[in-house]
């Protein structure tokens, strides 16, 4: 990288490692934004030497695209947004920012993807890798930049790495030792169009594997099953939560089993898992696929299974206020993780949701109310939609509010004991917040502040 010019697009978590890191690998640096209301100087404030550090805030010039070696771009810029376009005119590569990690790593990637459950397994296979290896890394889509660390990686070392479809559209040489696809239901579709498109995007985790490497899958999920069947590049391993297979991860009588070439394993029993819902013992599964095939042993899956708590931001319980439980679920970005968090639910429930429209539709998860939604208080760019969708379902106990607090305030003078409360959107979180981060904290801020 030593005297060359990149682009980084996007001054995001993901852009400012990205930044670091080529800092640091000697090339300079043009660092494109398009909100013109970014603060020039906080940002040069994140880098060592900002001397190296063109900003570019606004647009991007002509002549600054003509000088540039690589463009690296952020996960969140689409990539037929008008600059992008005449970066890809003017010859000039374009690399994501997982590419550009993976071409300094050193390390051994599990990489993960899938509509939902990412995130735990993501969390919970790097908490398996840490338990055997304390100098495992769990980076990616989960929040860590992988280019904060890739440079730094060494031989062997284990890395966890949570993978979205936007990251894959951009990579070319990411080769994990283990992949993983948990499930495929439409989500993303205002930048996929198609739900073939999304899945097409999702199986590029698999692209430079061989016969040396596993691909963990859902043998329960039928889209996932049926692409996991057309492959022919890389060993499938299978997982299910239903089936005892001939060859992979299943459950039989409570007992988490691994069979391979006819050798039978057994790793725990499902009772011994800390985190709630049948999607969950999906993702232990998973889990438990990838890190076998990473050479963990059986007893140490079992410990860290058996520790782990779950994440931030997913089915959270918060506080419970005059016996009413609060979960904060703003990681329920699309309907099928919102449905999840509801089926966990295991009492009437004041459901907050709505969000940024991704176009999805949410027929599916109104009918997964069940009789158990007591009140659905909307938000947000969708709210309108959803309240469309719910009255068509025969659904009215909805309200409209106009911000978060409001909706928390709403169930406070409502709920009764026994009852709980659910932020869980269904939606994803940009029309009113920065990320589903700052929603779920400011949730979690809005309950604690409730009086007693
Ligand atoms: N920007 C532009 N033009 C655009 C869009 C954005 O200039 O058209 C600029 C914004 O002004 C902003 C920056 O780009 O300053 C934001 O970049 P970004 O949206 O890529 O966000 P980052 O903060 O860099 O976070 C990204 C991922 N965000 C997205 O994919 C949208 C984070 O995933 C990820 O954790 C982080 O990199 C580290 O790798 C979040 C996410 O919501 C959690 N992911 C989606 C999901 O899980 O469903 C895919």
């Amino acid at each position: 990288m030593k005297g060359k010019k990149v682009i980084v697009a996007g001054a995001g978590r993901s852009g400012i490692r990205s930044t670091e890191l080529l800092l640091r690998q000697g090339a300079d640096v043009i660092l494109f934004d398009q909100n013109e209301a970014l603060d020039k100087e906080k940002l040069l404030a994140n880098f060592d030497q900002p001397e190296r550090v063109e900003l570019a805030i606004g647009a991007l010039p002509v002549e600054k695209i003509r000088e540039a070696d690589l463009m690296v771009i952020s996960p969140g810029i689409p990539l037929d947004t008008p600059f992008v376009n005449r970066v890809r005119d003017a010859e000039v590569p374009i690399w994501g920012e997982i590419e550009l990690a993976v071409r300094f790593n050193k390390g051994r990637i599990a990489a993960i993807t899938g509509t939902n459950g990412k995130t735990t397994t993501t969390s919970l296979v790097g908490a398996i890798f840490q338990a055997y290896k304390a100098d495992s890394l769990i980076v990616g889509n989960i929040g860590t930049p992988f280019t904060q660390f890739a440079d730094a990686t060494h031989e062997g070392q284990l890395i966890s790495a949570e993978i979205s479809p936007f990251q894959l559209d951009t990579v070319y040489s990411l080769h994990p030792e283990v992949s993983a696809l948990l499930n495929l239901t439409p989500d993303h579709l205002n930048r996929y169009i198609t739900f073939e498109n999304y899945c097409d995007a999702k199986m590029k985790i698999i692209e430079n594997q061989t016969m040396e490497d596993a691909f963990v899958v859902n043998y329960d999920d039928p889209e996932v099953r049926k692409r996991a069947e057309a492959v022919t590049n890389v060993r499938v391993v299978y997982f299910s939560r239903l089936h005892e297979l001939e060859e992979g991860v299943f459950v039989r009588n409570g007992e988490i089993v691994v069979r391979e070439k006819g050798q039978e394993e057994v790793i725990m029993p499902v009772s011994e898992i800390r985190i709630l819902g049948g999607h969950n013992v999906e993702n232990v599964l998973a889990a438990v696929g990838i890190t076998r095939n990473m050479g963990v042993p059986a007893d140490v899956i079992r410990k860290a299974v058996a520790d782990f708590k779950g994440v931030e931001h997913r089915i959270e319980y918060v506080r419970t206020l005059h016996g009413v439980e609060y979960y904060n679920d703003s990681k329920g970005t699309n309907p099928d993780a919102a449905i999840k968090a509801i089926q966990a639910m295991t009492g009437p429930t004041y459901l907050i949701g709505g969000g940024y429209n991704k176009h999805n539709t949410y027929d599916e998860w109104i009918e997964a109310f069940d009789g158990k939604v007591r009140s659905l208080v909307l938000l947000g760019e969708t709210a309108e939609a959803i309240a469309e969708c719910a009255k068509q379902h025969d659904f009215r106990q909805f309200v409209f509010v106009d911000t978060l607090e409001e909706a928390v305030r709403y169930c406070y003078e409502h709920a009764k004991e026994g009852e709980k409360v659910l932020l869980s959107p269904a939606c994803a979180s940009w029309d009113m917040f920065k990320d589903f981060e700052q929603r779920g904290e400011l949730f979690k801020e809005y309950v604690r502040n409730l009086e007693g």
